[in-house]
């Protein structure tokens, strides 16, 4: 959502389509045929140093420059430690109905459920944290493109009052978000946090090309949305959430959401208002910790709507598209805004968005 105000309206308003459904979801109304004069576009004013389009869509190449000699410095750097990069479980493949028929954000494309068939693969049992992004960063010298830009999307409730007071930006169908300066994964509340005291939480503003550099780096790769949502489901048919139907089994929280009233009050019964460390809630049926909550998780799928009902084997996705596919909902969801930390649920960001609640996990085809 960051860049694309600086380019078209139209863009724009896909961007809001984020916006608004990310945290506005089910309560809000659809936006798709939004015009730019009821976007919020207009209100922007983003500094005009302007990346070009074209710039944007080669920094995705950051997989390839920063995966193999990267690798071998990173080795020479650790020696034998190797610990730097996440356990991984294996995902036996199968048959899976993926979506759902009762769709509880349809305009999201949750439906209609179909057969699919994914192979095994390996994915990491936990979000990809600070410390291991900073292992990559220290090994590689890569730079975010949230970096590039110099800034990201913060949600207002965990900005200082200091920096909330510089920022007259504001995305109008969401205002919860602003564009904060010098905000990035080294700082993920605004130019006066850090990730000191948060080393073992999700790495956070973190685009997808930033995700898919990672990822390569480690040997690994994204998730399609087919190997993510079948991975979320842990083995269960046709539930909800990868722990089964109900959102808190005898009082228990499974996932780190949002409690209270969105976006005035998080009562944060769950233990956290922001991210946690990642593992701090159980497992779903393979391994998985906070598959849904947290952080949101890119996938490496292209974003559509329209799904065939045909069987298929290991989808990818559309060949193209505008935004990726990101899954999970995350600390900021909750049901009456966000109701998307059901395995189902979908949603989308330009590929070089970058936000405080948005980070990823890898997989691969070997244990690794
Ligand atoms: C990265 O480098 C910094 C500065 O040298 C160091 O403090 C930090 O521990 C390193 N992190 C990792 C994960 O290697
Ligand atoms: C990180 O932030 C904490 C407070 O949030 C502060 O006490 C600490 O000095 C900061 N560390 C660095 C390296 O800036
Ligand atoms: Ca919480
Ligand atoms: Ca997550």
């Amino acid at each position: 959502m960051v860049r694309c105000f600086v380019l078209f309206f139209i863009v724009c308003c896909v961007n809001e389509v984020f916006c608004t459904q990310d945290s506005g979801g089910a309560q809000s109304e659809p936006v798709a045929a939004q015009g730019a004069t009821s976007c919020g576009c207009e209100h922007l004013k983003r500094v005009a140093a302007v990346e070009p389009v074209e710039d944007s869509t080669v920094s995705a190449d950051p997989a390839l420059k920063y995966s193999k000699g990267a690798n071998e410095r990173l080795q020479e750097a650790q020696g034998d430690d190797e610990n730097i990069l996440s356990q991984m479980v294996l995902i036996s493949g199968g048959e899976f109905l993926m979506g759902t028929d009762n769709p509880a954000i349809p305009a999201d494309g949750e439906g209609p459920q179909r057969p699919v068939h994914v192979d095994s693969f390996y994915m990491e049992i936990q979000e990809v944290t600070n410390q291991q992004f900073q292992g990559f960063v220290n090994a590689t010298g890569y730079i975010t493109e949230a970096e590039n830009f110099g800034d990201s999307f913060v949600f207002e409730g965990i900005l200082s009052e200091s920096v909330k007071k510089q920022i007259t930006q504001a995305v109008a169908a969401a205002p919860w978000w602003l564009p904060v300066k010098g905000a990035n994964w080294r700082h993920p509340n605004g130019p006066d946090s850090n990730i000191t005291d948060r080393l073992d939480h999700p790495v956070l503003h973190v685009s997808w090309a930033d995700a898919v550099a990672y990822c390569s780096w480690a040997n690994r790769r994204l998730p399609t949305e087919a190997e993510w949502e079948y991975a979320c489901r842990g083995g269960l048919e046709d539930r909800l959430y990868p722990w089964g139907n109900k959102l808190n089994p005898k009082g228990q929280h499974y996932a780190n959401l949002w409690q209270g009233d969105f976006p005035n009050h998080n009562s944060a019964e769950d233990g956290y208002i922001q991210t946690s460390p990642v593992m701090s809630f159980p497992a779903n049926g393979f391994g998985l910790h906070d598959i849904v909550g947290n952080a949101w998780e890119w996938t490496s799928d292209w974003w559509t709507v329209h799904h065939t009902t045909e069987h298929q084997q290991n989808p990818i996705g559309p060949s193209s598209g505008t935004d990726k596919v990101k899954k999970g909902g995350s600390y900021m969801c909750h049901k009456s805004y966000c109701y998307r930390y059901r395995c189902a649920a979908r949603s989308q960001n330009t590929p070089d968005s970058a936000a405080s609640n948005l980070g990823f996990r890898c997989v691969s085809q070997e244990k690794r």
